[in-house]
């Protein structure tokens, strides 16, 4: 995990302090990359406790091509929750009454999960994200994607075309409505003696809170890939836009800094598995995760 901390040294060193429409500023850089082999370990930070089984539970849904919080909410993965439910608040005229994050709001967001578990109907109206990661993945303008580039993968291995884009130019003022335009804009999946890397182009990247899952993500979905067309493990390959540290993650990321690094864990796959598309949530193992304690930080929306 030496690369991660050098990112994060490296744009304390040299970023440049910039606004941006969160309105807590950051320090940038633009253009960095990252490399991981895949075979010294699955590369999950160890300097801070990752929590993995959202990263799996997400995956498994953006390759499922679904973009509705239902399957999210009933796992108890909350990362998407947070547009539709502000999104419900202001239809049925309850923003003003419930401000952001007191009690009531919080009790409302409860009822809200629960109502997404338990009435399809009310998923199916409030629980939708529109055309995010899922929808482009599977069905791109009608394309599926991830069929077609496994099926590529190994009839073609050395195709210099083995590319998924999540960037959408007809959907990208939509999914702004709708949270965020793509951050991992497009990856790459490249063979060559019989290992397969992975390089993913992300635009904007929150280094402190956002990298650590992404670098987790793409790893897995490398491997997943590779278990299919049975191929070895290569590296995968992070290359960022604007990557840059929150102003109130500093004493965050100076506090992971000074912490020691520790043996990468090892992520098990139930080796029985041969089809992209039926990879199940049972199937993953993480193994010898030791890390250091988690670090709260907040994040910017
Ligand atoms: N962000 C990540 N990784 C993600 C994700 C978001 O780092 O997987 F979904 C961060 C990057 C940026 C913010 O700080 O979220 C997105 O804001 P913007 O669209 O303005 O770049």
């Amino acid at each position: 995990m030496q690369q991660y901390h050098d990112l994060m040294r490296h744009i304390l060193d040299q970023g440049t302090l910039k606004e941006n429409r969160t309105g807590i500023n950051t320090i940038s850089v633009f253009g960095y990359q990252m490399r991981f082999n895949l075979q010294e370990g699955f590369p999950l930070v160890t300097t801070k406790k990752v929590h993995l089984k959202s990263i799996i539970h997400e995956l498994l849904w953006f390759i499922a091509g679904d973009t509705n919080i239902r399957y999210l909410v009933e796992n108890g993965v909350n990362i998407w929750n947070e547009w539709p439910f502000q999104n419900y608040l202001n239809e049925k005229g309850l923003s003003n009454k419930l401000p952001k994050y007191s009690d009531a709001w919080k009790a409302e967001l409860q009822n809200f999960k629960e109502q997404i578990i338990t009435d399809e109907s009310f998923a199916k109206e409030w629980g939708e994200l529109g055309p995010v990661y899922g929808r482009q993945w599977r069905n791109f303008e009608g394309i599926d994607q991830m069929a077609q580039l496994i099926e590529d993968i190994k009839r073609n291995p050395n195709s210099r075309r083995h590319i998924i884009s999540a960037w959408n130019p007809k959907d990208i003022p939509v999914m702004a409505k709708s949270g965020l335009p793509p951050c991992h804009t497009l990856f790459q999946f490249y063979v060559a003696d019989n290992k397969l890397s992975c390089q993913l182009y992300q635009r904007s990247a929150d280094v402190f809170l956002g990298v650590p899952f992404n670098i987790a993500s793409y790893a897995l979905l490398t491997m997943m890939v590779a278990q299919v067309c049975d191929l070895e493990l290569g590296d995968f390959v992070h290359t960022f836009g604007d990557a840059h540290l929150y102003e109130n993650h500093l004493d965050q990321t100076k506090e992971q800094l000074s912490r020691n690094f520790r043996a990468l864990p090892q992520m098990k796959i139930n080796p029985e598995v041969k089809d992209f598309f039926s990879f199940k949530f049972e199937d993953f193992e993480l193994v010898n995760y030791d890390p250091h304690p988690a670090i709260r930080a907040q994040v910017a929306v």
